[in-house]
């Protein structure tokens, strides 16, 4: 089997944008966050990993561990501008581009007879262009395609062809098992399952009852078998906003994240010249429970007004009082605006 898709994820992005702003803070123990005691670390350089630092920790837990740690102040705008400089330069590579984060896509390098070259050359042009490191996985399909970008963080290359398979896992931690949420991996470390190999020696019909369709999915992908494609972001299906936070039940607090996603969520569709039908509000409560609530509109919404009021609403109808630690607002049922004002003007404008 060909490989064919790269999976790409910048290294301790939003902390390696800082260093590059400021490069005295290179080699010293750095997290990008909140400030307030509230706070929580967005990520880390790899020297504060060290310590044990990770995402969603609680800033004053982050200081604990490391009473040196330098914490700056988290600056999207900065972020999302350096996010499209890298993404630019990888859309050179090929047409087939899925963005899945901020740091985070996938390309399909099919069209290439040597896509070893090309991913090469494009890791150079990465850091030669915008000083950012990237760590790079090539398979034969998404997921064996992230699996090996995680493989050798930072700075990492890492082939997986389909003679590795399946021995290259074995060894590896559910965790890395992309689709296996925090719960289920939880429910399967309860009945000692804590390596792919453990997984492996489950039963498909097992996986089944214990996660539904998803359950058979991750039988396959575990084996090799994935056929998800690229899909290029001109056909992407949904754009959220979602964040990790100290857990809460202060109304006014959680409103104001509300506010905050929707401006981002705004921001977010502009640049895109997109509009939506369906808003969905993700919530996760302090004891790991997820739950989404999803409405549908008949007027296409776009406004950060527009979408704080009705995600408010949202919010005011399904919240339960719970301390939550997490929460999220999505787009979906997407309307390109670029085709809506063609077509008027078309009807305004016949041949
Ligand atoms: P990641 O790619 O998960 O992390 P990273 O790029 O910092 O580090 P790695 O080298 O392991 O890839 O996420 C990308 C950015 O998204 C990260 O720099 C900050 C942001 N982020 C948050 O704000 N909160 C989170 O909980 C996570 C996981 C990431
Ligand atoms: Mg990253």
């Amino acid at each position: 089997m060909k490989n064919k898709i790269i999976h790409i994820d910048i290294d301790a992005f939003y902390a390696s944008v800082e260093e590059l702003d400021n490069p005295s803070l290179k080699g010293k123990p750095l997290a990008v966050g909140g400030l307030s005691d509230r706070g929580i670390v967005a990520t880390v350089n790899y020297p504060a990993r060290r310590y044990g630092i990770h995402s969603a920790m609680p800033i004053f837990m982050a200081r604990a561990l490391c009473p040196s740690l330098i914490v700056v102040k988290s600056n999207r705008e900065k972020y999302l501008k350096k996010s499209k400089e890298v993404f630019n330069i990888i859309a050179d590579y090929s047409r087939n581009m899925e963005k899945v984060s901020i740091d985070e896509c996938y390309i399909d390098l099919s069209h290439s007879n040597e896509p070893v070259n090309l991913a090469m050359d494009l890791k150079r042009r990465i850091l030669k262009e915008t000083g950012l490191t990237v760590s790079m996985g090539l398979s034969y399909n998404k997921f064996l395609a992230k699996i090996a970008s995680d493989w050798k963080k930072p700075d990492g290359f890492m082939i997986i062809s389909d003679s590795d398979m399946p021995e290259i896992l074995y060894k590896l931690d559910i965790n890395k098992v992309h689709g296996l949420g925090e719960m289920s991996q939880e429910k399967l470390r309860k009945i000692g399952i804590n390596t792919i190999e453990d997984l492996m020696g489950l039963k498909e019909d097992f996986l089944f009852d214990l996660f539904g369709k998803m359950g058979i999915e991750i039988y396959e992908r575990i084996r090799g078998i994935d056929r998800r494609e690229v899909i290029p972001d001109r056909t992407r299906k949904s754009m959220g906003v979602e964040r990790t936070f100290l857990e809460t039940n202060n109304k006014k607090e959680l409103n104001s994240y509300l506010d905050k996603y929707s401006k981002e969520l705004a921001e977010d569709l502009k640049k895109y010249n997109l509009g939506f039908k369906t808003l969905t509000l993700k919530l996760k409560t302090h004891d790991f429970k997820t739950s989404t609530h999803s409405k549908t509109y008949s007027t296409t919404i776009k406004s950060y007004e527009d979408i704080l009021e009705k995600s408010k609403a949202l919010f005011k109808e399904n919240y339960t009082e719970k301390k939550l630690r997490l929460m999220g607002i999505s787009a979906s049922n997407l309307v390109d605006l670029d085709t809506i004002q063609l077509s008027f003007k078309d009807i305004k404008n016949p041949d």
